[in-house]
């Protein structure tokens, strides 16, 4: 149809194109995980969620441990709360894993769902490093089943990954800061000897010279290698431990014997062999004879931990500097898997606004949790130092754990493919046009430095017409970088939900938004007669109006929409 005289003239028509573009812009802000406030309407001000009053002030182990069984009372299908031993002085490490059916091991196919690990307070004074573990869990758990805004990633990462969460591993050092020295960083075992040459074990006749041993120094992983700071002396901050002093494999040819103050080393077959990945004394074993490491019971909770599990991401929460570190942190050597380590980190910190590196780029580190858990199982862990200073007060708590929960909801989601984080989506950059009897959809899409070939043949828009099946539309990817397809209208007017799926040759499916299909792209088809009068029907024009629009499932009428599908298709895995 021709345009008529009542059409809108030049002016007019340029105003409502600008308005269209702007609605547009404003609209399509970033789906990707991570969008904490509302897409379709920036001026409103979400409501705080109930949970947050739990973070109003700090808590200790014992509050911390009414609060966690509080959540399993309440959350008894998504949680499962269990010790992972006792420290020194008692106290429980408590683990919470949480998924759907957590009771359960990968429900679902076995190794179906990634295992991610988040630990807190590793550091008795780093109060806000447990304080963010709860929060995230907190969250997860009270937004489970929610399908609008950030609530879509806690029911689509409850659903596909199981996450354990070790809020407060250092349980003694933390409840000493509470309750005696707020600047105590250490764990609260005694210690015997003034620093760590063989000297006298624990004799409960002896007198403590010094007491603790800093968590994050007693891992394995290069634990012999002296060289980070401040790590001989007992009495000192960052004291890393006793040496082992014990014949691993039995190959000794003078056994330890303090009592004639013999102390046989590794010429004598004795520590002879450490955590480094060589293999020292030529014997065709690797690091089967440790000179020390593991000897907190933290430590060696964590150890079994990680040994009975799959973890492909973690956090381990500290304070302070603003900072997202990665291994190596005992050496300047980039680990094979240094980029793409890089490249999420570097995802993670464009969220909280942090400064991503490698570890040993800050100061070099030895026997540390991140570097222990990449060279033991490959784990890709990320070292939060959060804030400015260890001492923040409690109000100052929610800026801190609000600000660090989407780069944990991005870690847990990357679980399962971490390379996903080359992959880009500029959804800003989306155009969304009729263009005669199909929409067309384009999006932008960066893949640099993306290992795994796109099967763009099995790429799909996948949509549906007023919440009626879904169908699939074939996807290209042009030279400009664009994936672009074309969704038939099938409907005078109604609401069209959308999502794009890619495959790569490795069999990972990727979805953009990165929830979907509890996150959408959504829009009102409305015919607008001012429009379609003026430009025709077969002129290329934005004219889906956007009453309504969302992205990333925001829109009350979406989530209604959802609920009822989940409802009838039932839980996925
Ligand atoms: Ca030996
Ligand atoms: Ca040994
Ligand atoms: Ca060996
Ligand atoms: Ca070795
Ligand atoms: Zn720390």
């Amino acid at each position: 149809m021709m345009s008529s005289a009542k059409g809108p003239g030049p002016r007019t028509l340029t105003l409502i194109w600008i308005s269209i573009v702007l609605v547009f812009s404003m609209s399509l802000v970033s789906p990707t995980v991570g969008v904490t406030t509302s897409v379709s309407g920036s001026d409103d001000q979400e409501a705080e969620p109930d949970f947050e009053e739990n973070f109003r002030q700090y808590f200790d182990y014992y509050s911390m441990t009414e609060y966690l069984q509080g959540l399993q009372a309440r959350f008894p299908d998504l949680m499962k709360l269990y010790s992972l031993g006792r420290t020194f002085e008692g106290r429980e490490i408590w683990c919470a894993k949480l998924s759907d059916s957590a009771a359960i091991v990968d429900d679902g196919d076995p190794g179906s769902e990634p295992d991610v690990l988040i630990v807190g307070a590793h550091h008795g004074n780093e109060w806000i490093s447990y304080e963010t573990a709860l929060y995230v869990m907190t969250f997860l758990l009270e937004n489970y089943g929610s399908v609008t805004g950030n609530g879509s990633a806690a029911t689509y990462l409850l659903d596909n990954r199981e996450v354990f969460f070790v809020p407060m591993l250092n349980a003694d050092g933390t409840q000493y800061a509470h309750d005696t020295d707020r600047g105590w960083r250490k764990n609260r075992e005694p210690n015997y000897a003034l620093d760590n040459t063989p000297g006298p074990l624990r004799d409960p006749d002896l007198v403590p010279v010094s007491y603790g041993v800093d968590i994050n120094r007693n891992y394995g992983w290069m634990w012999h290698d002296s060289g980070g700071s401040n790590v001989i002396l007992s009495s000192g901050s960052s004291y890393r431990g006793p040496p082992d002093n014990k014949d691993d494999d039995g190959d000794a040819i003078v056994q330890f014997d303090i009592r004639h103050g013999i102390f046989p080393g590794p010429d004598e077959g004795v520590d002879e062999d450490p955590w480094d990945g060589i293999d020292n004394d030529g014997d065709g074993k690797i690091d089967e004879d440790p000179a020390g490491g593991f000897s907190s019971a933290e430590t060696i909770a964590m150890k079994e931990l990680g040994d009975t599990h799959d973890f492909r991401t973690a956090i381990t929460y500290h304070s302070y500097s603003e900072l997202i570190l990665w291994p190596w942190g005992y050496t300047h050597e980039v680990p094979r898997d240094g980029p793409v380590m890089a490249q999420l980190g570097g995802r993670m910190a464009e969220m909280n606004g942090y400064r991503p590196m490698q570890g040993v780029d800050l100061y070099k580190v030895t026997g540390e949790f991140n570097d222990w858990f990449y060279a033991e199982y490959g784990t890709f862990g990320y070292t939060f130092e959060i804030g400015r200073t260890h001492n923040i007060p409690a109000e100052g708590i929610l800026n801190h754990t609000r600000l660090n929960l989407d780069p944990a909801l991005y870690l847990i989601y990357s679980a399962e493919n971490p390379y996903i984080s080359y992959l880009r989506f500029r959804s800003n950059m989306t155009t969304v046009t009729r263009d005669g009897d199909v929409i067309r959809v384009e999006i932008p899409m960066e893949d640099e430095g993306y290992p795994f070939a796109l099967r763009m043949e099995e790429a799909s828009l996948v949509y549906r017409w007023k919440g009626g099946p879904w169908e699939r539309a074939g996807v290209v990817l042009g030279d400009d970088g664009n994936l672009s397809g074309s969704i038939p209208v099938d409907v005078d007017e109604g609401k069209l939900d959308f999502y794009l799926e890619l495959k790569d040759d490795m069999g990972n499916i990727i979805t953009e938004p990165a929830y979907a299909p509890l996150s959408l792209v959504s829009y009102h088809l409305k015919l607008d007669s001012i429009f379609s009068l003026y430009f025709g029907f077969d002129t290329v024009l934005v004219m889906l109006f956007t009453l309504g629009v969302s992205w990333g499932g925001f829109s009350l009428g979406i989530a209604k929409s959802i609920r009822s599908d989940r409802s009838r298709e039932g839980k996925n895995g």
